[in-house]
């Protein structure tokens, strides 16, 4: 793995999952100061010498777009498990949205709707190809689900958004999805 991905996986597991062991003071919309998390990665010898400038290249050279830096803060835009719930913007989904799993899953899918699980939110994606590469990561041969987002819209089901690939909800209920 190059530094620069494993740089990304290290700050995305401070920000989405364990801000607390790097002593990260993060406000409610997941921002911290980039100076502290400086700081904190500057106490493992691996990170030592990392630079705000590091972390421009990290979020530039990625393939997904995983965090921000503005105005001297840094937040990842999704995947969060911290128990202080993040605040995401509302908005008006795209009118299809589609969310890659592992086969062994649709049994409990179909019962119970897609369901945060270890997240604060469930993962959708906007593209089948992003869905795909979603799914790949729990299953070799992923199933796509395709959700109706326009009509569970209307019928008052709350979408976030996340980056420009991924959406945010706080659970999909099955009548609004079809295996594809
Ligand atoms: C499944 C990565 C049983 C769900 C990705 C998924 C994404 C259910 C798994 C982001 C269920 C949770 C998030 C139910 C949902 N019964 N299983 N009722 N409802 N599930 O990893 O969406 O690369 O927490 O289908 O690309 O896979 O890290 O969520 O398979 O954008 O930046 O429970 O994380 O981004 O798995 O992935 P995850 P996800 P990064």
């Amino acid at each position: 793995m190059d530094k620069l991905t494993e740089l990304s996986k290290e700050i995305s597991y401070a920000l989405r999952h364990a801000p607390w062991e790097y002593e990260l003071e993060m406000d409610e919309e997941g921002w911290v100061p980039v100076e502290q998390l400086l700081d904190a990665l500057h106490k493992d010898e691996k990170w030592k010498k990392v630079t705000e400038s590091d972390l421009m290249k990290m979020i530039e050279k990625s393939e997904k777009k995983r965090h921000e830096i503005l105005n001297g803060k840094i937040k990842a835009y999704y995947g969060h498990s911290i128990p202080m719930r993040i605040i995401k913007v509302q908005k008006i989904p795209p009118k299809v949205l589609y969310h890659g799993t592992a086969g062994r899953f649709l049994d409990s899918i179909k019962e119970n709707g897609l369901l945060p699980k270890g997240r604060q939110y469930v993962h959708l994606s906007q593209d089948v190809e992003t869905a795909y590469s979603v799914g790949m990561r729990h299953d070799r041969k992923p199933c796509i689900l395709k959700i109706d987002a326009d009509q569970a819209w209307k019928d008052g089901i709350i979408f976030y958004y996340g980056n420009e690939k991924v959406w945010l909800a706080d659970e999909i209920p099955s009548k609004y999805i079809v295996k594809m």
